[in-house]
């Protein structure tokens, strides 16, 4: 019995010192470890960059050299997806880590739109706000504003503050947008309250110039849309009046979001924050400042990527400076793929040369096609990822579940798998299918394979020269052996399409297969 008690003791006393060493160990190998609690989260986010408009990712015209720094020495993902073709709804689903096909008002806005994320939804600055971060936004919003009625003169919301940014300094909407002015926290900067804001995209207001009717008021030309009123000699979308002093300058806007991101990091460098920085670049209309303008040889579309860039490397010296590198995770990313003439005369067609602005894919923005959705996407984070390249299957709407598992937040949302490894680059295990979005259409990738399901309407669209995926028969790719989607395999696998199609319906419902048997009788 002794013997036994002893042996009992003997064993428990090993297994308890081998705990201890245990916990020593990885006690000391987490005091060895730069901090990976609250790191600071930054998402950068450019409009209608192309996966093939960077160095990095094998653009040979042009030249990228700071986006390429954060993806030479971080994971630059190959497989990166936005989930939409436009902005509106992969911007609804980056930030709420909902699908946008759930949600039929995720589509582009304008101007006037009423917030389309609902107040009490979850979002990334809201799971990060309950992990205790300061949250910020400065540049793009076009997720809608107000309730449906707004008053420019007064403060605007509900808007991204009110659902979980701290701090915001957007522009409504798009660029070719009105209002062309800068809100901030709600209100419209530098506005003189004697000269009121008015907004309207049905009528004009009287005497007001407008692109189609005053040609020779334009300093840049409208292709298609884009002929309404005129700010800084360029035609918009929708009819403005008043806010004279607070219109913003196009050239100065890259500086000016530039500064204000700036100014975030400095002013809350002492506490987590999370800044999401929408840069406008290189959605039109094309503004490059002078210092860029005619510097890309590409016209303004290669300028102001050039600009991007260079915003991009400064943005980075602010958190060197203030030594915050190793401490910040940065994901680089594209709202949508790539256009050339998106509506304005721009040169952006004709100065093309050999860039590709799709990288190896078949279509561009609006595309169900992959150029549509597969844009640049990058993970960055200084002695803490180590450099390489991930073929894993991301797409932006992981970011939100991602992100809480690094802060330890509890908070998931449904449509965002956790893939904190993956964007760690600590794991190849990315997502087994994601559904992709294009002006509401979708389609369905699995592991290597795309199905495009049969949609009406034209194959290209003629204005933008896209391919739009339309088809009125199934699509199916190999995307392991036809990154282009230049061979439909659809009749030569039925058996993986029947398997890609079930798959497809039992996620998305079988609102394809209506559309095709209405199509085919
Ligand atoms: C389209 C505009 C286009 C661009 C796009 C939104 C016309 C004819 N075209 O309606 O120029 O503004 O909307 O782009 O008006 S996005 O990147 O914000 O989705
Ligand atoms: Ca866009």
């Amino acid at each position: 019995m002794k013997i036994r008690i002893a042996a009992v003791l003997f064993v428990t006393g090993i297994l308890l010192s081998f705990t201890t060493s245990c916990q020593k160990k990885k006690q000391s190998s987490i005091t060895d470890e730069k901090p990976i609690s609250k790191p600071n989260i930054v998402i950068i986010y450019t409009d209608d960059l192309g996966y093939g408009d960077i160095s990095a990712n094998g653009a040979t015209e042009i030249n990228t050299p700071n986006i390429d720094l954060l993806a030479n020495e971080g994971v630059r993902f190959t497989n990166g997806y936005a989930s939409s073709a436009t902005c509106t709804p992969s911007r609804y689903a980056l930030l709420t880590g909902v699908y946008p096909w759930k949600n039929e008002r995720a589509k582009i806005l304008p101007g006037t739109a009423p917030l389309i994320i609902g107040t009490d939804q979850m979002t990334i600055p809201r799971m990060l706000k309950g992990a205790g971060y300061h949250t910020g936004i400065v540049g793009k919003w076009h997720l809608g504003l107000g309730n449906g009625n707004v008053n420019w003169n007064e403060t605007v919301k509900p808007g991204p503050n009110e659902l979980g940014f701290d701090y915001s300094h957007i522009m409504a909407a798009t660029q070719d947008r009105v209002p062309t002015v800068y809100i901030q926290d709600g209100d419209v900067v530098g506005l003189d309250p004697k000269d009121p804001i008015e907004v309207d995209y049905k009528n004009n207001f009287e005497g007001q110039p407008t692109g189609k009717d005053n040609p020779e008021l334009l300093e840049m030309k409208w292709h298609h849309g884009h002929n309404s009123s005129i700010v800084n000699g360029i035609p918009r979308i929708g009819y403005m009046k008043g806010g004279e002093t607070a219109k913003w300058s196009d050239i100065d806007m890259a500086d000016h979001f530039l500064k204000e991101a700036q100014n975030y990091v400095r002013a809350h460098k002492e506490e987590p924050f999370f800044l999401y920085y929408a840069m406008q670049q290189p959605h039109v209309p094309r503004t490059p400042h002078p210092r860029f303008a005619g510097k890309s040889g590409m016209g303004p579309r290669g300028d102001v990527i050039l600009e991007a860039d260079w915003m991009v490397g400064e943005f980075l010296q602010t958190l060197r400076e203030e030594g915050l590198l190793e401490n910040t995770l940065i994901v680089f990313t594209s709202d949508n793929g790539p256009v050339l003439n998106d509506g304005y005369y721009d040169d952006a067609v004709e100065k093309l040369g050999m860039h590709t602005p799709a990288g190896p894919f078949r279509g561009g923005k609006y595309s169900l096609y992959e150029a549509g959705t597969h844009v640049p996407f990058i993970t960055y984070w200084k002695g803490r990822i180590q450099p390489g390249i991930s073929d894993a299957l991301v797409c932006q709407i992981d970011l939100l579940s991602s992100i809480a598992k690094l802060v330890d937040s509890d908070v998931r949302a449904e449509d965002s798998k956790e893939l904190a490894d993956v964007f760690l680059g600590q794991s190849e295990e990315g997502r087994e299918d994601l559904i992709l979005e294009a002006t509401t259409r979708t389609a369905y990738r699995n592991g290597d394979w795309v199905l495009i399901p049969p949609y009406k309407g034209t194959p290209v669209n003629k204005l933008v020269n896209i391919e739009t995926g339309n088809s009125k028969k199934y699509q199916l790719f190999d995307l392991s052996k036809d990154l282009g989607q230049e061979t439909n395999l659809a009749s030569s696998r039925p058996d993986k399409l029947k398997e890609m199609i079930e798959m497809y319906e039992s996620k998305r419902g079988d609102v394809n297969r209506k559309t095709e048997q209405l199509e085919l009788k």
